[in-house]
């Protein structure tokens, strides 16, 4: 943003409301709280009742205002927040006499880009203010509130300490080229940047999970025709979404909605059997439902318990996995059922009727309890990086992998000190911070090297 001005936004949703919230930032505000709301002087920080009246003179509302006139505001400049009547047209009529009175409408994201440039938040946080704002489940919530708290932003600094006690390390042999780096030392050296290396394929693993928490673990329902993926997807959603019939091959399409079992949401996805194919228009329900395995987080696999054990096309279990999927073994209400124990005998199973509601009191206890058991989504003690987050760890991690090559490899110090102080840049990246020189000077102010 320009320096000196001011920008403006309405900050809740488009529509009628009981209140709507308009946000000014920039050094009119002061000026503005003064002539719109015609005080003279109104208490920092602390809720206003007033009326607003425009330039042309008309009284737009009565509302409360408040005044944050220095840089102890969200966005560290002057800032100014109308309460008005949640009116679109009230909100409109302010906004556009804001305009006039010299504010700028703001860009998508502006406040909080604006916070950033004004080092109220780091990159991270910045991030994480959309996070907490589309989290669609408790576990994304506290995940996305520990990185607003700058979570992320103090283990890259950890991370950016650790590789700075090992350039210093290095530095200390260049400063000194007639001594040799010593064995053990160039041993103990390389064991550090393994063990950085390492840390950070763990954070980079983390993105996983990002999305998944984003949109909704992406549950794919499935198994052969007629077991009961339709009524099962009913039953979890609590209304009858998807036909249910005794015909097989009812499903053709797949149908995706999402549910909540605390502290996750689900995005469910009820798909076509899978056999082999009678028809094109079946063929391509069954593509359709192997595309959706494959961008699947987790499965419940659901078999006909009077039927033989389905066959599966082998591919299936590339994705499939113990870890991921959980058996549910349906229609225990009929004669001749069969439990199917040597079927995928290692994968967790629970046995159900939907229709007589045998089994479905604990369903979604062990739903939760199979995606927990390994890993399939995170901790609430778990920071997730995000996708541009990731790609900035494992352009640093290449950099660090470079370094370690240059050790093996027996190259002159100064190429690995190189690689890692490029490292060192690329992790300052991922909170945007730009003071790398700044805290190399600080460490090095206090490192004794000729000790
Ligand atoms: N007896 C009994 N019947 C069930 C049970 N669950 C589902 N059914 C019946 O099985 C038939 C098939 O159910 P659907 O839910 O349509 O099965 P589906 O797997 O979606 O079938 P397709 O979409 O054709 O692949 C229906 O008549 C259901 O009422 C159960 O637990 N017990
Ligand atoms: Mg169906």
């Amino acid at each position: 943003m320009p320096l000196g001005e001011t920008i403006v936004a309405l900050s809740t949703p488009q529509g009628e409301s009981a209140i709507a919230m308009i946000r000014l930032s920039g050094p009119l505000s002061p000026s503005i709280a003064e002539q719109c709301f015609n005080k003279q002087a109104c208490t920092p920080r602390q809720a206003t009742l007033g009326t607003y009246t425009a330039l042309s003179g008309q009284v737009l509302d009565h509302g409360v205002f408040i005044l944050y006139p220095d840089e102890r505001s969200y966005t560290g400049e002057p800032m100014l927040e109308i309460h008005c009547h949640g009116n679109p047209l009230i909100a409109q009529k302010i906004i556009e006499d804001l305009v006039d009175r010299g504010c700028r409408i703001a860009e998508p994201g502006e406040f909080t880009r604006t916070a950033f440039c004004n080092k109220k938040l780091d990159l991270t946080q910045a991030e994480a203010v959309s996070d907490v704002i589309c989290a669609r489940s408790d576990r994304a919530l506290s995940i996305a509130h520990k990185q607003l708290k700058g979570e992320i932003g103090q283990k890259i600094s950890a991370l950016s300490s650790t590789l700075l006690s090992i350039l210093a390390e290095i530095e200390a042999y260049i400063d000194f080229p007639e001594e040799d780096l010593p064995e053990e030392d160039e041993q103990a050296l390389i064991g550090k940047i393994n063990a950085l290396a390492s840390e950070l394929s763990e954070l980079i693993e983390t993105s996983r999970y990002h999305e998944l928490l984003r949109e909704g673990i992406k549950t794919v329902i499935m198994g052969a025709p007629n077991a009961g993926k339709s009524s099962l997807m009913n039953y979890l959603m609590g209304e009858e979404r998807a036909i249910v019939s005794p015909e097989a091959g009812t499903t053709r399409d797949f149908i995706s909605e999402r549910i909540m079992i605390e502290p996750y949401c689900l995005q469910i996805i009820d798909t076509a059997g899978l056999h082999k194919a009678g028809s094109d228009i079946e063929a391509r329900g069954i593509e359709k439902t192997l595309e959706k395995v494959r961008e699947g987080d987790f499965f419940l696999l659901i078999i006909d318990s009077t039927e033989p054990t389905p066959e599966l096309p082998s591919t299936i279990f590339e994705d499939l996995k113990q870890s991921n999927t959980l058996l549910l073994i349906n229609k225990v209400d009929l004669p001749g059922s069969s439990k199917h124990e040597d079927f995928l005998c290692d994968f967790p199973r629970t046995y159900i009727s939907i229709t007589e509601g045998t089994g479905l009191k604990d369903l979604r206890k062990k739903i939760i309890q199979t995606l927990e058991s390994d890993h399939v989504v995170p901790s609430d003690q778990q920071l997730v990086v995000n996708a541009r987050q990731a790609t900035v760890l494992k352009q640093t991690q290449g950099l660090i992998l470079s370094a370690l090559e240059q050790f093996s490899r027996d190259e002159p110090v100064e190429l690995a000190a190189s690689d890692l102080k490029q490292a060192l840049e690329r992790l300052g990246d991922v909170v945007g911070r730009i003071d790398n020189e700044a805290m190399l000077d600080e460490l090095f102010s206090t490192f004794c090297i000729g000790k």
